[in-house]
């Protein structure tokens, strides 16, 4: 293993499996270091160092630590240009990317959380959405568009957001709409993703 080797830290069946899909996209070589959260591994010292707050996923490139699922997609997205996953520099949808990116972690995971654990945002001031509706409606409207979130081109965002809307809609944390029905059927058929999750399946069974 040397400084160029890309290590996840992933637990099985967790938000780490949108980087194992970035990864399988990617197509570079990786390690995986498979902590087993019915172990408490990724709460033990040796996790805690290398994320103090004992999430996973976490990256470890050239020697540095990534954690946090976008931070980490948008990393390895501009890190290998080559996979053509997101809208490079000067690019028109960079900004459009860089946005809904960053909306997914700042404002749709907090009110999706809210809304599930039935928590009452606060006043619009103090929310870092505001409505849970208004934020609902704009995905729709995005996701609408297609064939992807960005339009025509396939990016790290459909990774992040057709992964979580997929768990999401599995967990019944989001009202049904045709629009999200449609966009995860536009992008679930991905041989990398197929990829992932059969190789997180496979890591699944394997913790006792
Ligand atoms: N904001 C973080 C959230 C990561 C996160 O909550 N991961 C969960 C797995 S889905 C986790 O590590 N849970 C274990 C715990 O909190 O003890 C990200 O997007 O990477």
């Amino acid at each position: 293993m040397t400084q160029e080797t890309v290590t996840l830290y992933h637990a099985p069946q967790t938000r780490s499996v949108a980087t194992l899909h970035m990864l399988e996209e990617i197509g570079l070589p990786y390690d995986l270091h498979v902590l087993n959260t019915k172990k408490a591994e990724h709460h033990a010292a040796a996790y805690l160092a290398v994320n103090p707050l004992g999430k996973v996923p976490a990256l470890v490139h050239k020697g540095a630590v990534i954690t946090e699922s976008i931070a980490i997609l948008l990393y390895l997205a501009d890190e290998f240009p080559n996979a053509k996953l997101a809208p490079a520099i000067g690019d028109p949808l960079r900004g459009p990317y860089l946005r809904w990116m960053t909306m997914y972690a700042a404002a749709w995971e907090p009110a999706v959380v809210d809304r599930a654990l039935k928590r009452e945002p606060g006043g619009r001031a103090m929310s870092p959405y505001g409505e849970f509706d208004a934020v609902f409606k704009a995905l729709v409207a995005q996701v609408e568009k297609g064939p992807y979130f960005l339009g025509a081109t396939y990016t790290a965002a459909d990774v992040i957001w057709g992964g979580a809307l997929n768990w999401m809609t599995m967990f019944k944390l989001l009202p049904e709409h045709p629009a999200i029905a449609a966009y995860m059927a536009r992008v679930d058929d991905r041989p990398a993703l197929a990829r992932a999750r059969a190789k997180d399946q496979e890591l699944a069974a394997r913790m006792v």
